[in-house]
């Protein structure tokens, strides 16, 4: 009986023949154990003894090659797959984010047509999240429910629309801005993540110079340039900062508006808010005899919309097959 076999397997499948042709049910060493029975008493003692031993020495064999066999493999697979980070790649890799995408999307609108682009912080105070924009104090926006706040009262601000505070508190009208950027809400299902990203506007000059038909028209002109051949409508609503208020419709881009799940069978999709700037909020920022329209859009509804993604939490799990679908 020779264990040669089992040092000269080459693989693991290789070494699993040969295992079952020497240990397995109807293998060479199972076959002589059988043939035991057919020796006389002294003899069966004798190759019994020496039969363990083969049989012993084999699972050791075996094991041990096994062993290298596996290892061996472990290094080819290490070898094939090295990466070399340092490598130039002279073509891009990866894809643009979607989120991102819409922003550029957005704010290449905007900038085109004289905005210029504002940033502030992310976390804020009271007046500048809430106060200065007609949201007094015991206004259910400022619910706990739906902010963030540090234990020193600061918060992780709701909307952009501080930096539009900001921005005024530091320059005289005329404005005609942007504020692109992260907003944090208490909110988590298919359509809303706790940061998502705000697009808002602001346009203030002297009173008499801006109106709500400026607005309509910018607005009008920006759904059309995102969505394509859509039509639009304005339909009156309210928000605290602005008064007259509207929330903005497009017709269903995935029906044409005859009605559909995505729209819940209205024909329309609501993309945006917007109004005339109240009062309240320039008497806040030392502002007089101006009037301005202001308006507010949510990026991911925008993205959501323009590529098809009905789970948002999935933009945010950094899972490459999903970014493989936007090269
Ligand atoms: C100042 C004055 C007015 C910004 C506005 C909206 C209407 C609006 C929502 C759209 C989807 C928020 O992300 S969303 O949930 N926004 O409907 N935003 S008017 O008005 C301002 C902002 C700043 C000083």
């Amino acid at each position: 009986m020779d264990l040669s076999d089992i040092k000269n397997a080459l693989s693991l499948e290789e070494l699993e023949t040969v295992r079952v042709k020497l240990l397995g049910k109807k293998g060479i060493i199972s076959q002589k154990f059988k043939e035991l029975k057919n020796l006389s008493e002294e003899e069966r003692k004798k190759v019994a003894k020496e039969l363990n031993e083969l049989k012993e020495k084999a699972l050791e064999l075996i094991a041990q090659k096994r062993k290298e066999l596996e290892e061996k493999l472990l290094e080819e697979k290490l070898k094939s797959e090295r990466i070399d980070v340092t490598l130039f790649n002279p073509k891009p890799t990866g894809a643009i984010h979607p989120i991102t995408d819409t922003m550029n999307k957005i704010v290449d609108f905007f900038t085109k047509l004289n905005f210029s682009v504002e940033t502030g912080p992310l976390v804020e105070d009271d007046f500048h999240n809430f106060e200065a924009l007609n949201l007094p104090k015991y206004h259910p926006a400022r619910d706990m429910q739906d902010t963030f706040y540090f234990k020193d009262g600061s918060l992780l601000r709701t909307h952009t629309s501080p930096v539009q505070i900001r921005t005024m508190m530091k320059q005289k009208p005329p404005i005609r801005m942007i504020s692109p950027g992260a907003v944090f809400r208490r909110d988590y299902d298919l359509t809303h993540t706790p940061m998502f990203h705000q697009v808002e506007g602001l346009v203030v000059d002297e009173k008499g110079k801006v109106s709500f038909a400026n607005l309509k028209f910018i607005l009008e002109t920006f759904l059309i340039h995102m969505f394509g051949d859509v039509k639009v409508r304005f339909r009156p609503s309210f928000f605290p900062f602005t008064e007259p208020s509207a929330e903005v419709d497009i017709s269903c881009i995935f029906c044409n508006g005859v009605g559909c799940r995505v729209c819940s069978h209205t024909g329309w999709l609501e993309v945006l808010g917007c109004g005339v700037v109240d009062p309240n909020v320039f008497k806040a920022v030392g502002y007089e005899n101006v009037s301005g329209y202001a308006f507010g859009l949510g990026v991911e509804r925008f993205a959501m919309l323009l590529n098809k993604i009905n789970d948002l939490r999935s933009m945010y799990e950094g899972d490459i097959r999903l970014m493989e679908q936007f090269k």
